[in-house]
C-alpha cells in the first residue's frame, strides 16, 4: 500500500467544515453529494449498484464488455503506449473488464485510479495488484479537480481519462462544461475522455433507481448527517430526517432532499452554529443528471473535443463516449 499512503491527504477535512457552515445557511439548504463517500457512503453506494432497481452499473457494464475490443481500437490505434487515468474509479468492478481485455491484449498501458475515498482505492489496489501483478499502477487518493492539475505531461504516452458511472452526471451544468474545459487545457491532441453518461428514459425508471425498496439510497442520503455528526461534533437526529427524491423528465435532472420531519434546531458544536429547520423543510443534497445525444454532442463541441464513439447498452439505458483532444 506504501504508493497510495504516499499520496494520502484528506482532501475533506476542511472542505467539509466550510460546506456545512455555507450550506446550512443558505435558502434552500443545500450539501453537496461529494460528501457523500466516508468509508460507510462508499459501503452503501456498493450496494446500491447491486440493487435490482440501480440499472446504471449493469448498463454500463454491458456496453464496457459488449465493446471492449472496440475501445481498445479507439484509445490506440497505433498501439502507442497509454496511461489509463480513472477519475472517482471507486471499486473498479467496471473497469477491470477494460484491464483483463487490455491485459489479455498485451497492451502497454499503466493503471492510473483516482479517488476521494481512500478505503475504496485502498480496496481497489490490492485486488488489481493480486489480478494482475505486473500491471504498472499509479494510484491517487484525491478530488477529481485537483487531480487533473497533476495530470504528468511529462511522459510521451497518450492520455486515457475513464470517467465512467454517470459521475458527470453529479455536476451542475456549468461544472461540467468547465470540467471538460479543464481537461481540454491539460490534455494534447489525440488524448482521449471516455465518459459514462446515464441517458433519458422512461421516468418510472429512473425515479425507481433513487428511491429502492431496501432503502439504501435513503440510507446513503442520510449517512452525510451521520458523517457531519462524526466529524463536526454535530447532533442531528437520523431519525427526524427522511429521504425525498424527483425525477424531472423535462430538466432530465434526479434530485435528492433530506427532509426535517418536525421542526427542530440542530448544534454543529465544531462550528459554533445552531441551524433551525421548520417542519418539512428540504436539504438539497444531490443531482444526478439523465442526457440526450444532442445534449453530450453539444457538450463535446463547446468543450473543444470531438465525438468519435458512442457506445450503448441493449436497452439503449446507458453510453460510454469518446471525446478526443
Ligand atoms: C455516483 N453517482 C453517479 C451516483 C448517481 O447515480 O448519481 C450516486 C448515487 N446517488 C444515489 N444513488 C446513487
Amino acid at each position: 500500500m506504501d504508493d497510495v499512503e504516499t499520496v494520502i491527504r484528506d482532501p475533506d477535512a476542511d472542505a467539509l467544515a466550510e460546506e456545512v457552515r455555507t450550506g446550512l445557511q443558505k435558502t434552500p439548504k443545500a450539501l453537496s453529494s461529494r460528501f457523500f463517500y466516508d468509508a460507510e457512503g462508499s459501503r452503501i453506494f456498493a450496494e446500491i449498484m447491486r440493487s435490482p432497481e440501480y440499472y446504471l452499473t449493469r448498463s454500463e457494464y454491458d456496453v464496457l464488455d459488449t465493446y471492449k475490443a472496440d475501445l481498445l481500437r479507439l484509445i490506440t490505434p497505433d498501439n502507442r503506449p497509454f496511461e489509463l487515468v480513472e477519475l472517482g474509479a471507486g471499486d473498479g468492478l467496471k473497469t477491470k473488464i477494460l484491464l483483463g481485455f487490455f491485459e489479455s491484449q498485451r497492451a502497454d498501458f499503466t493503471y492510473a485510479p483516482v479517488d476521494i475515498s481512500a478505503d475504496a482505492l485502498e480496496g481497489l489496489v490490492v485486488d488489481v495488484r493480486k489480478q494482475w501483478p505486473d500491471l504498472p499502477l499509479n494510484p491517487r487518493h484525491d478530488d477529481y479537480f485537483s487531480a487533473l492539475e497533476h495530470l504528468s505531461s511529462e511522459t510521451d504516452s497518450r492520455k486515457v481519462i475513464l470517467f465512467l458511472g454517470s459521475n458527470i452526471g453529479n455536476f451542475a451544468p456549468d461544472e461540467a462544461i468547465a470540467f471538460y474545459q479543464q481537461l481540454h487545457d491539460r490534455l494534447k491532441p489525440s488524448d482521449i475522455v471516455l465518459t459514462g453518461f446515464d441517458l433519458q428514459k422512461n421516468p418510472a425508471v429512473i425515479h425507481a433507481a433513487y428511491n429502492d425498496r431496501q432503502g439504501l439510497t435513503r440510507a446513503f442520503n442520510l449517512n452525510l448527517l451521520r458523517r457531519i455528526n462524526r466529524d463536526l461534533d454535530a447532533d442531528f437526529d437520523l431519525a427526524a430526517f427522511d429521504h425525498y427524491e424527483t425525477y424531472s423528465p423535462e430538466t432530465g435532472e434526479a434530485r435528492s432532499y433530506l427532509v426535517s420531519q418536525k421542526a427542530q434546531t440542530v448544534d454543529i458544536r465544531s462550528l459554533g452554529m445552531q441551524v433551525p429547520f421548520q417542519d418539512g423543510e428540504i436539504i438539497h443534497t444531490e443531482i444526478s443528471r439523465k442526457f440526450n445525444r444532442s445534449q453530450i454532442e453539444h457538450l463535446a463541441q463547446q468543450t473543444g473535443f470531438s465525438l468519435t464513439g458512442w457506445f450503448t447498452d441493449s436497452k439503449g439505458y446507458f453510453a460510454d463516449v469518446i471525446f478526443i483532444r
